[in-house]
């Protein structure tokens, strides 16, 4: 080991060096506020759609860096699978749609979470509060074993926003702890609110009793804008009117839009609330918070993804490419604009990590040589361009009927996509039209027949062609040829790496249920129900 101590310009430089780096910021690595919304598609934020009220998510993504490439799974459990672990799913067995109660499916121990790196290797503080959705079959895999020092929320999907109630039973836990609201056996009789609101104060107080002299990582997982759509009727009375869309035969429905966007307003006023206790406590000095849907908008439950094609469950960008933005007051050189560098769900953790560890490593942790997202610090921070050049949308050849292979690349300015297999069945653009004000209905759209087969093939220039109304596959212009190529020899080599899928089955009734709560049950839990 070398010691500075050498008189001159060197040790000039690296004091200065050294002062410059903790100027501002105390010595200390930054909080890290992680947001997650639930089914919220393009059009549903207010600073893409000023028909729906968000003054909060408004401000933040207005004065921080709004991510215009901002890539998940098209439904819940593979984008947290790709959150929790930085890896995709199909590396980790989420990749075969979402975990249902009776699945036993679950994170590998070998996959370290986010809070599992934070905490161990990094003095972070981590607690979560909202929907795991990553399996329950026994404790060890639920969140306060990998890594959250608390949980508050609850295992499955979704639930009811009131009672969280689902399917006849409750999902709701403080750690272990079931919770009722209400439960003259549980100490916090406060529990008797909307969920959006009960999981902010939860937020609230975690970040009062914070010991400020550690970092603190917080993973707030909203359950809205998720069905069933559930909001306080004051709310409710912000939207009036009925909105209607064309469905993909060209028929008009009509779709909840009101209340969605009451839902929506909702996670605004909690996003807002955090954020004044976060200023209050003074812990968005050094601090980054970070915002993202985890897949597409449902056009039929109220959520739309225009200009994007197609809605939640395809692979079409409204399925994919999702709101989300960085915020930050001291740790961004540049603010207030759009990136259009492709970010993946895998990203947050290797981005983290680089926050939390400064010129963190990755590729000499044993724990990380293996993940696939990328540190997107440069992107996010001094918007520089995107560490990655590729997605892997995902591999899931299961089932016959399901199968899904997709990937997306850039070349120079050129972003395309490839997908082959069930591209999914919602495939239009989606425009919601609030029918109390002038009819303006368009009724242009083609129908289009729902493709299943395995081995339909999609080729979209989406840098020029965001609605993905060209198909490009099989054009002879010897470019696109050569990228078509390109593109199916990515999925081709991604296709060896595929791990079989945790979730494909269910258990039939595994013991799952005990006091009337979806649980692990006792002992080992229900994870070998499957012989
Ligand atoms: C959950 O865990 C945290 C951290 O260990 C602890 O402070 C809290 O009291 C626990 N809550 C319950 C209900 O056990
Ligand atoms: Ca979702």
């Amino acid at each position: 080991m070398q010691t500075v101590v050498r008189k001159g310009p060197l040790w000039i430089v690296l004091w200065l060096l050294a002062a410059c780096k903790t100027h501002g910021q105390a010595n200390q690595k930054p909080n890290i506020f992680f947001i997650a919304v639930d089914d919220m598609g393009n059009n549903d934020i207010g600073y893409n759609n000023p028909e729906v009220e968000t003054p909060n998510l408004n401000n933040l993504g207005n004065n921080g860096v709004i991510l215009e490439s901002n890539y998940v799974y098209p439904v819940c459990s593979p984008s947290r699978s790709a959150f929790m672990t930085g890896r995709y799913a199909h590396k980790t067995g989420f990749q075969h749609g979402t975990v249902e109660h009776n699945q036993p499916a679950y994170i590998d121990s070998s996959y370290k979470t986010v809070a599992e790196k934070l905490t161990q290797s990094y003095g972070y503080a981590a607690h979560m509060v909202g929907k795991w959705h990553l399996g329950y079959c026994k404790d060890s895999v639920t969140p306060t074993y990998r890594g959250f020092d608390s949980f508050y929320g609850f295992y499955g999907g979704q639930e009811n926003y009131y009672t969280y109630n689902v399917a006849r039973y409750n999902d709701f836990r403080d750690n272990l702890t079931a919770v009722t609201p209400k439960n003259p056996n549980y100490p916090r009789e406060d529990v008797d609110g909307y969920s959006t609101f009960e999981y902010v104060k939860r937020a609230v107080e975690i970040v009062k009793n914070h010991d400020k002299t550690q970092p603190l990582f917080l993973y707030l997982a909203f359950q809205a804008p998720h069905t069933p759509l559930q909001a306080p009727q004051e709310l409710i009375d912000k939207y009036p009117g009925s909105w209607t869309y064309t469905d993909t035969d060209g028929s008009q429905k009509t779709t909840d839009r009101g209340t969605f966007y009451a839902l929506v307003t909702a996670v605004d006023m909690a996003v807002g609330t955090l954020h004044q206790e976060l200023e209050n406590q003074g812990l968005l000095d050094n601090a980054i918070i970070v915002f993202t849907s985890d897949n597409g908008g449902q056009p039929k439950e109220g959520g739309f993804n225009n200009p994007y094609r197609g809605a939640k469950g395809t692979f079409y960008e409204g399925g994919v490419r999702v709101p989300g933005f960085v915020y930050s007051k001291s740790l961004l050189t540049k603010t207030s604009y759009r990136h259009r560098g492709l970010l993946h769900a895998s990203d947050w953790l290797p981005t983290f990590i680089s926050l939390a560890g400064e010129s963190a490593d990755l590729t000499s942790d044993n724990d990380l040589i293996s993940i696939d997202g990328v540190d997107q610090t440069q992107m996010l921070l001094n918007g520089g361009d995107s560490a990655r050049s590729k997605i892997v949308l995902n591999i899931d050849d299961f089932e016959r009927s399901s199968t899904i292979y997709g990937v997306i690349k850039q070349f120079g300015t050129e972003v395309w996509k490839y997908v082959q297999g069930n591209i999914g069945r919602r495939d239009i653009v989606y425009s919601a039209t609030k029918t109390s004000k002038k009819r303006a209905l368009k009724r242009s759209f083609k129908s289009e027949r729902t493709k299943r087969a395995v081995n339909d093939k999609y080729l979209y220039l989406i840098s020029a062609d965001s609605s993905e109304t060209h198909n490009l596959y099989g054009d002879t212009t010897p470019e696109i040829q050569d990228i078509q190529n390109d593109l199916e020899d990515e999925v081709e080599a991604e296709k060896l790496k595929a791990v079989p899928p945790m979730n494909p089955y269910n258990c039939g009734t595994p013991n799952n249920l005990l006091n009337g709560f979806w649980s692990a049950g006792p002992g080992d839990g229900w994870c070998n129900c499957i012989a």
